[in-house]
Formats: C-alpha cells, sequence, structure tokens
C-alpha cells in the first residue's frame, strides 16, 4: 500500500468553525457524469426591464412604485419573513415539543438600477456603495434586532427569483443555528487558546499557502479546509474586525477591490454567470461580549464541473455527512488561474 495523500486517498476534514467533519473524497472526482445537465441563462439581458419588480420606476407584487433610484436601494421585503410584531406564542408542556415566537424584519437591497448587471460586472464604486449599504443596514437594524443576516442569492440555480443585482438582508431576535454553531465553537477557542479563532485561521492558512484564492492588505480570500462546496470560499480580514460596520474606509475600498476580482475569477471558471449564496457573519447586535468573533463571508456555489453540472445535496450529506470530490486545494488552485 502507498502512503496517505489527501488529493488522492478518502478521508474526514474538521470544521473548526460548525464542529462539524466532512468526508472528502478526490478519487470520484473523475467519475462519469449522466445525471442533471442544468439550463445555462440566457446571455443577454436589457439594462431596464419593465416586467422586473426591482427595476427604478416600476411597480412591486404588492403596488408599492420603486423610487427613480440611481444607485443602490433598499426597502422592506413585501413578502417578509418575520414580523415586527406578534402575539405571545405559548409553550407547550411537552419537553418535546418546544416552540418560541420570534420577531424580526427583512429587506430587500438593489445593488443597482441596472437590470443587466451583477456584482463582478459593475463599477468598483458601485461595489463599494454595497459594501456601504451591507455596513449600514447591519448598523441601523443591530439597534434592534440581535442578529442581522446580510445575504445574496445568486443566479436562479440558488433560488434567485429576479436576475436584477440585489440581495437581502433578514433581522431578528434569535440567533440562528450557523451563528449559534460559530459562536460556540469562536467562544471555546479563546477560552482555550486566548486568541481568536479565525484570526489564527488566516495566519495559519496565509502561511500553508495552498488554499488561499487571493490577498491584499486587509483581506484574504480563501477555500476553507474544510469547504463543502466545490469552490466555496470565505473572505475573512487580516485584522480583528467584530461587524460590518467596524470596517475602516480603506478596509472597504480593498474588500470591494478583492470581492470584484475573486467574482470574475468565479464568472471565468465556468463561462457562465456564477451563482452562488454568499452572506456575512460578525459578531451579534446584542450587549453580549464577543470578543471571541471575527467578521467574515461565506460563499456557496453549487457548480461542480462545468456551467451545467451542479453539486447535489443528497443521500449520504442529508442521511450522513457532507462530503466532496475535488480537494480544496484543487478548487483554490483553479480559481487562483482564472484571477484577472
Ligand atoms: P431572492 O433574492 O431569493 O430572489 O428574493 C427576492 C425577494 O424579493 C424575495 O424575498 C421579495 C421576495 O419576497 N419581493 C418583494 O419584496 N417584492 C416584490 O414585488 C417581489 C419580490
Ligand atoms: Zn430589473
Amino acid at each position: 500500500m502507498t502512503a496517505f495523500d489527501p488529493s488522492q486517498h478518502p478521508h474526514r476534514r474538521y470544521n473548526v468553525l460548525t464542529g462539524e467533519w466532512l468526508l472528502v473524497s478526490p478519487h470520484r472526482a473523475l467519475r462519469p457524469w449522466k445525471g442533471k445537465v442544468e439550463e445555462t441563462a440566457p446571455p443577454q439581458r436589457p439594462a431596464y426591464d419593465p416586467g422586473c419588480y426591482l427595476c427604478p420606476g416600476n411597480r412591486r407584487a404588492e403596488g408599492v412604485v420603486n423610487p427613480p433610484y440611481d444607485s443602490t436601494y433598499v426597502f422592506v421585503n413585501d413578502f417578509r419573513a418575520l414580523l415586527d410584531e406578534i402575539p405571545t406564542a405559548p409553550t407547550d408542556d411537552s419537553p418535546l415539543l418546544r416552540i418560541q415566537g420570534t420577531r424580526g424584519t427583512c429587506r430587500v437591497i438593489c445593488f443597482s438600477p441596472r437590470h443587466d448587471l451583477t456584482l463582478p460586472q459593475m463599477a468598483l464604486t458601485d461595489i463599494r456603495r454595497v459594501v456601504d449599504v451591507w455596513a449600514e443596514q447591519t448598523a441601523e437594524l443591530g439597534r434592534s434586532w440581535r442578529w442581522v443576516q446580510v445575504f445574496e442569492n445568486k443566479g436562479d440555480l440558488m433560488g434567485c427569483s429576479n436576475p436584477h443585482p440585489h440581495g437581502q438582508v433578514w433581522a431578528g431576535d434569535a440567533l440562528p443555528n450557523e451563528p449559534t454553531k460559530e459562536d460556540a465553537a469562536q467562544r471555546a477557542y479563546r477560552e482555550r487558546q486566548g486568541s481568536v479563532l479565525l484570526l489564527d485561521y488566516v495566519r495559519t492558512e496565509l502561511a500553508r499557502g495552498e488554499r488561499i484564492v487571493d490577498s491584499n492588505a486587509d483581506w484574504v480570500v480563501l477555500v476553507p479546509f474544510w469547504a463543502i462546496w466545490p469552490y466555496e470560499v470565505m473572505v475573512l480580514p487580516r485584522e480583528p474586525v467584530l461587524r460590518l460596520y467596524d470596517l475602516s474606509s480603506l478596509q472597504r475600498d480593498r474588500l470591494a477591490a478583492i470581492t470584484q476580482r475573486f467574482l470574475q475569477a468565479y464568472d471565468a471558471l465556468f463561462q457562465c454567470s456564477f451563482p452562488y449564496s454568499m452572506g456575512w457573519h460578525g459578531a451579534p447586535t446584542d450587549a453580549g461580549n464577543y470578543a471571541h468573533w471575527q467578521l467574515h463571508a461565506h460563499y456557496y456555489p453549487p457548480l461542480l464541473r462545468s456551467a451545467t453540472v451542479r453539486k447535489f445535496m443528497v443521500g449520504y450529506e442529508l442521511l450522513a455527512e457532507a462530503q466532496r470530490d475535488i480537494t480544496p486545494e484543487q478548487a483554490a488552485a483553479t480559481l487562483r488561474s482564472r484571477l484577472g
């Protein structure tokens, strides 16, 4: 038997942020594919679409008319998943049937008045404006709500309902599952090691180099050691930052720049507008002590080997644990080769 090689032999990797394991099966990457082939989106869209509910001046589904906005535009989601006010929820007697009332709000963030653009196609100053809106929304909603989730679903593969460039922000009084796991892991690490988990992680990755996609004076883009999705990346500051609104003007400029660069590399990967779900995780916005936190973004793209072949989270993933074929190191090398 030959020596163990993580680029060839099945193994498990530990996600230090969530405490979950991942199965890596690099030898499977070359298996034949006779499964679902996704349609590719029509390449050209008009700069203005009279039928789009996000374009300036258009009427939305519930009758509200968008203003003639010329940069970003934020509005309260007409079909929000969380409401500011609800009656007090009853507690159930059974410990097996736990329920809690929850309050919050949801907004939609239009990134641009231009219907035909995506984030990486926008001018750098306009991407920078989106960074400011992410920060402003987190600051404003964070005054009322414990968790503010900024996110974007891009592409119909990720269930995005409209190609007009936009993201969302949901804010609520509960700490949802993913940040709860990250909070516990970062807190435990800080208690054990006396340092911040994700700062130590970035330093480790910069020293190793093999999973780094790109970096600049303030930011690192990497494929995490424990990435589940084929071309998943994390965006991390080099210095301690708790929340989006703590970023300096220069850090925001450099975030816009590195985001534009790696999103263009995403698009170049399979010559398509690369779909993903992304979102920001920063310290919760209640009065707790969150010195163990470090701001970061996750990008979860579904595509595996072309614009039309996606990864499904099914079978073993749903019933046992997540699994990937190409290694995070291979994915990082491929993304690096697509940087402009
Ligand atoms: P996606 O980012 O998943 O496409 O969702 C867009 C949101 O826009 C979705 O949450 C909202 C939907 O509720 N929306 C409105 O608020 N008004 C509309 O007129 C249509 C869609
Ligand atoms: Zn539009």
